[in-house]
């Protein structure tokens, strides 16, 4: 998956060699430096070896689920009559707030190792539910914790410009819990990177400024929820800051795939989400590809609008979709997938790199596409151990 290297990059009767944690050599068994060739050996006979995936958006740490409001949807309820009965995003956010660390914790290691079984090992996660300081600060402790409970990277993301709480205005609340909030994960080391959700429904272009500067002073990087149900500037905002992805983006344009090249943003596309909401807007593929933005594909795992807790089905839904090729699909859950998360370290077998890969029982890589549904997982090797 190394970038340059065509396709797949795909090399036939591989060989790696791993020092720790980390990858000291990748290449043609043939050109194995001979410094090697008395080490101790595994052989994966014939197996494909990928890159371990990366999952680079997802929502693992909530309470509760709305398996209910699905439910009355398909049982003929309007959106008002859901959002009567306490659905929506409004009732994750009281489910969370009520739940204790170890009882989220608990759902958020069952979630975790589900991807952990598809070859996943890098998770990014984000807060959002809890929309006050204590609450948005357990869901990032949960997260971390998680990193210590299981062999898998945890990357964090502050998203408390999720939505607003019930009743409460906007503004204010970016400017008296969201940004105290921040502040307040960040001096506890919580938060890796910076959310928001820039839509309609949620916060605009001026009130997710206002976070991102913040962001920006604490030295944090900024990624977004843009474009998704409509275009409101949010690819715009996310390229004048740099971010490291901009994510859904289904209603972006050219220009807005332009600005993403010129800022070196990554666009991370969910069709999980654009799925669960019977989306009909694609995102605007072609054009990402004209301008050489980079695209990564993350399960958005969320009890709300796309519970999906399967990268490799993602990727599937990637191509089938999207119409990504099963090749897109790959860098998008790995090399891109790292950049995604300013990973330098992850998403390719190079020397250097981290130690994590998956071994598949598969003869080509289409297949980790192909598949609807199937895990064809042999091992997965986290930190140079096979876990
Ligand atoms: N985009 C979405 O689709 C979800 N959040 C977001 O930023 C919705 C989350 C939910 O409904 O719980
Ligand atoms: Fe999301």
């Amino acid at each position: 998956m190394c970038p340059d290297a065509g396709d797949y990059g795909l090399i036939e009767h591989g060989a790696i060699v791993t020092n720790g944690a980390e990858i000291a050599w990748a290449g043609p068994a043939a050109d194995l430096p001979s410094a090697y060739k008395n080490a101790k050996t595994t052989s994966l006979e014939g197996r494909l070896v990928t890159p371990a995936l990366i999952d680079c958006h997802t929502h693992i740490v909530h309470g509760g689920n709305r398996a209910l409001e699905f439910e009355m949807r398909l049982n003929g309820a309007s959106y008002e009559e859901v959002a009567r009965a306490g659905g929506g995003i409004v009732s994750t956010v009281t489910a969370t707030r009520e739940t204790s660390e170890d009882d989220l914790l608990k759902a958020a290691l069952t979630r975790a190792d589900a991807l952990i079984a598809e070859g996943v090992s890098t998770i990014e996660v984000k807060s959002g539910y809890g929309l006050d300081i204590e609450t948005e600060l357990k869901m990032l402790r949960v997260a971390r914790t998680i990193a210590k409970q299981r062999p898998v990277h945890i990357s964090t993301s502050f998203l408390g410009a999720h939505a607003a709480p019930k009743g409460a205005d906007p503004d204010a609340y970016i400017d008296t819990v969201c940004i105290p909030a921040l502040k307040a994960a960040h001096a506890e080391g919580l938060v890796d990177m910076v959310d928001g959700f820039c839509e309609g429904i949620a916060f605009d272009v001026p009130q997710i400024t206002r976070v991102f500067d913040v962001a920006r002073a604490l030295g944090l990087p900024v990624k977004l929820h843009a474009e998704q149900l409509s275009n409101i500037g949010g690819t715009q905002l996310a390229a004048r800051y740099c971010a490291q992805s901009a994510d859904h983006i289904e209603y972006a344009n050219e220009a807005d795939a332009a600005a993403l090249a010129a800022s070196d943003t990554v666009a991370v596309l969910l069709p999980g989400a654009f799925y669960t909401l019977h989306e009909t807007q694609k995102p605007p593929v072609a054009a990402l590809r004209k301008h050489g933005v980079p695209m990564a594909l993350a399960t958005d795992w969320n009890p709300g609008s796309s519970p999906l807790g399967s990268l490799l089905l993602t990727m599937n839904m990637g191509c089938t979709l999207f119409g990504l090729t099963p090749a897109e699909a790959l860098a998008g859950t790995t090399r891109h997938a790292a950049k995604a998360l300013g990973l330098a370290d992850s998403g390719t077998l190079e020397a250097g790199n981290r130690a994590d890969f998956a071994v598949w029982n598969v003869q080509t890589p289409a297949e980790l596409s192909y598949g609807i549904g199937i895990n064809p997982l042999h091992k997965r090797v986290f930190a140079g151990q096979t876990t």
